[in-house]
C-alpha cells in the first residue's frame, strides 16, 4: 500500500495522542509528529484543522481528520483492510466498536479526566472522575478474567483505545492494584513488538 505523507499532530503526554501513535506503529507507517500543546491549539492555524481545538489530529495526503477513534478506524480500515485490528465479522467488529464508546465515555470521563485534573490542573470534578472510574474498573476486571483482549482473542482498536488512560490511571490517584486481570491486560499491550510508552507524568504517582 503506498503512503502520502502522514502528520500527526498531538502532544508527546496525550493518551489520544498516544493510541494513534501505536496504531502507526503498528502499521509500520512513515510519519511526522508535530507538537500542538495548548498555545498551538488555541491557533486560528489549528482551529482550520480542528475547530474543537483538540488533538490529536492526523494528516495524510489531502486527507485531515480529527478524534482518535476516528482516526484509528480510518488508518485501520485504509492500510490494514484484512488485519484483526478491525474484524469484519459483525459480532467482533461490534465488540470492536463497544470499546471504542467506552474509550470516548467512560475512559475518558473517569481515568483521563481525573488524570488531566490532576496533572495538568484541568478544571473538572473529581469526585465525578473517581466515580466513573470506579464503575469502570470493575467492569473491565469482570470482563478480562479469563480473556487476552477487550474484543476477540486479539489486540485490536479497542485495546489501543482503551489501553492510554488506564495505564495512566495512577497518575489521576485511581490506583490499579485492586484490578489484576486489567494490570495483566495492560502488559499483554505492553509486551506487543510495537509498543512505546507513554513518558512519565510531570507529577510523581503517590504510593
Ligand atoms: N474525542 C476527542 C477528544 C480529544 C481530547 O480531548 N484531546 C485533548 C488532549 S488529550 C484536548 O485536545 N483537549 C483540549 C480541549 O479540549 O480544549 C478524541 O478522541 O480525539
Amino acid at each position: 500500500m503506498t503512503q502520502a505523507k502522514i502528520t500527526l499532530h498531538g502532544t508527546a503526554l496525550s493518551g489520544h495522542t498516544h493510541r494513534v501513535e501505536l496504531l502507526l506503529r503498528a502499521l509500520g507507517l512513515d510519519f511526522d509528529f508535530v507538537p500542538a500543546p495548548a498555545d498551538v491549539r488555541r491557533s486560528e492555524a489549528f482551529r482550520k484543522l480542528n475547530p474543537l481545538g483538540q488533538i490529536p489530529v492526523l494528516q495524510d495526503g489531502d486527507l485531515t481528520l480529527a478524534d482518535s477513534n476516528a482516526i484509528l478506524v480510518y488508518l485501520a480500515k485504509r492500510y490494514a483492510p484484512e488485519s484483526d485490528w478491525l474484524p469484519h465479522d459483525p459480532i467482533a467488529a461490534a465488540q470492536v466498536q463497544r470499546w471504542l464508546s467506552i474509550a470516548a465515555g467512560e475512559v475518558m470521563h473517569g481515568p483521563a479526566i481525573a488524570r488531566m485534573i490532576a496533572q495538568f490542573k484541568y478544571e473538572d470534578d473529581p469526585v465525578r472522575a473517581e466515580r466513573v472510574a470506579a464503575r469502570l474498573l470493575p467492569f473491565m476486571e469482570e470482563h478480562l478474567t479469563g480473556r487476552s483482549f477487550l474484543a476477540t482473542e486479539h489486540p485490536t482498536l479497542a485495546d489501543l483505545a482503551c489501553y492510554s488512560y488506564v495505564a495512566h490511571a495512577p497518575e489521576g490517584g485511581i490506583p490499579l492494584d485492586a484490578y489484576p486481570a486489567v494490570r495483566a491486560w495492560l502488559r499483554r499491550v505492553e509486551a506487543l513488538p510495537f509498543f512505546k510508552p507513554i513518558p512519565p507524568s510531570p507529577i510523581p504517582v503517590k504510593s
